[in-house]
């Protein structure tokens, strides 16, 4: 618990889309939330309208990792590992390798900073590891290329961490979320192109929200301390399967 008595949580990449909106949700049931992410005028905003921290941290940076913990203090009740992205949809005769080391580095090796950081605050907090994987860990697709890869090794470090952490009170969760019309990942991905990140949803009556997602992390993080939630695939019901999306024209 913090000062303040309210159990304390971590959101990465809180500025925008599923962070912000975990964020929300997280302090709505009652946890003190420190807002994690570059962009410190957005996360400043955000932790003021929700009484809660602005840390300002590039899962990248060793010495933002290290201020993160320093800020988090001794106990931590839950990690969200949201800090991620898609960049380029090139097929792999095409990769942009450059990008696809972008990727890695945020994916996969910020995951891995973000927790071994804090974790001794999350042993000591009987706390809550949620990492926002994707359907993009769990199968491949045409121009996923980089993106799918350092998804599918997210999710091989969720499951890792699940084992080695067998007998610490310490869960370990994923979520691998489908189609999510998010404020930024289309546009992320496709270098600022509205109209090809518009494309993405083209005809799809409801894609997921980043409220649905930032629900489900509430959900995971409230439940009693002895049930694990592995895994949660959710896609919107338009969305079948990956390449198997109802539209309407
Ligand atoms: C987002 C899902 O289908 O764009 O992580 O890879 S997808």
């Amino acid at each position: 618990m913090t000062s303040s008595s309210r159990p304390l949580a971590v959101v990465t990449g809180a500025s925008s889309g599923i962070g912000a909106a975990s964020a929300r949700y997280l302090a709505r049931a009652g946890f003190e939330v420190v807002c994690a992410a570059r962009r410190l005028d957005r996360i400043e905003a955000l932790a003021k309208e929700i009484d809660g921290r602005a840390v300002q941290c590039d899962v990248t940076s060793a010495e933002d990792v290290a201020s993160l913990a320093e800020a988090v203090g001794e106990q931590l009740q839950v990690l969200v590992n949201n800090a991620g992205g898609a960049f380029g949809f090139e097929p792999v005769a095409d990769a942009d390798l450059d990008a696809w080391r972008q990727m890695y580095e945020v994916n996969v090796i910020g995951v891995a900073a973000v927790t071994k950081s804090l974790l001794p605050a999350l042993v000591a907090g009987q706390g809550t590891i949620i990492v926002m994987g994707s359907t993009a860990g769990q199968v491949a697709y045409e121009g996923g290329g980089g993106y799918v890869a350092a998804k599918h090794a997210a999710k091989a470090v969720v499951d890792t961490l699940r084992l080695e952490l067998f007998d610490q009170s310490v869960r370990v969760c994923e979520i691998a979320p489908g189609m999510v019309r998010s404020e930024g990942f289309a546009l992320t991905r496709f270098s600022g192109d509205q109209v090809k990140a518009d494309a993405v949803y083209a005809g799809v009556a409801e894609p997921l929200t980043s409220e649905d997602i930032a629900d489900i992390v509430a959900w995971i993080a409230t439940r009693p301390s002895h049930v694990n939630i592995d895994r949660i695939t959710v896609r919107p019901r338009a969305q079948a399967a990956q390449h198997k999306v109802h539209r309407v024209q």
